[in-house]
């Protein structure tokens, strides 16, 4: 396992993904100004711990890192990673319904519905400009992961009750593996 250098820390390649109902996820993330080495490093530790988890998208703020970062891979050979730095939704268009999980409330999955097809103004990792005009599960993954970098969990959409509900067997789920 290699280390890496991250603003005011060295951790593991491998990041620690926060858990609901941590508050700590709850954070907005602030839009990053220098896309320097020490960004590189972040969007590589992201990648190699949203491919180990697995997943299909991972942001910042579930990393504890409070910056406007995400990273996402739909395709099925996983070999598409894409970055996204300081995303803006210009356009949405229409409505789907998917069955969402998140690698920060594992175990759980429900429905949820986002804008079917999404226009996206971000930075690429060197500060260039990224537009990309995304439906389907592309379109869903980066609603999920924008959300994140405000401090929104796809739980959030769901009831009170089954929210608690979730809650509780997370909390459950936990004790039963310590
Ligand atoms: O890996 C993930 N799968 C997923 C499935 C349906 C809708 C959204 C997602 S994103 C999730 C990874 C994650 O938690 N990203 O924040
Ligand atoms: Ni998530």
């Amino acid at each position: 396992m290699t280390c890496v250098t991250l603003p005011d820390t060295h951790i593991d390649a491998m990041l620690t993904i926060l858990e609901f109902p941590d508050p700590r996820l709850r954070t907005r993330a602030q839009p990053v100004a220098v896309f320097d080495k020490a960004l590189h490093e972040l969007v590589d530790a992201m990648l190699a711990t949203m491919y180990a988890a697995p997943g299909i998208g991972l942001a910042a703020t579930q990393v504890n890192v409070h910056k406007q970062v995400l990273v996402l891979d739909v395709s099925e050979e996983k070999n598409a990673p894409l970055a996204l730095i300081n995303p803006r939704i210009v356009a949405r268009e229409g409505e789907q319904v998917y069955q969402e999980g998140c690698l920060s409330v594992p175990g759980i999955f429900a429905d949820v519905q986002r804008a079917d097809r999404i226009v996206v103004e971000a930075a690429d990792r060197n500060g260039q400009p990224l537009h990309i005009e995304a439906d389907g599960l592309l379109a869903v993954c980066i609603q999920h992961e924008m959300d994140h970098l405000v401090g929104k969990l796809f739980v959030d959409y769901l009831s009170p009750l089954k929210r608690e509900m979730v809650r509780k067997k997370l909390e459950k789920a936990r004790r039963e593996t310590a």
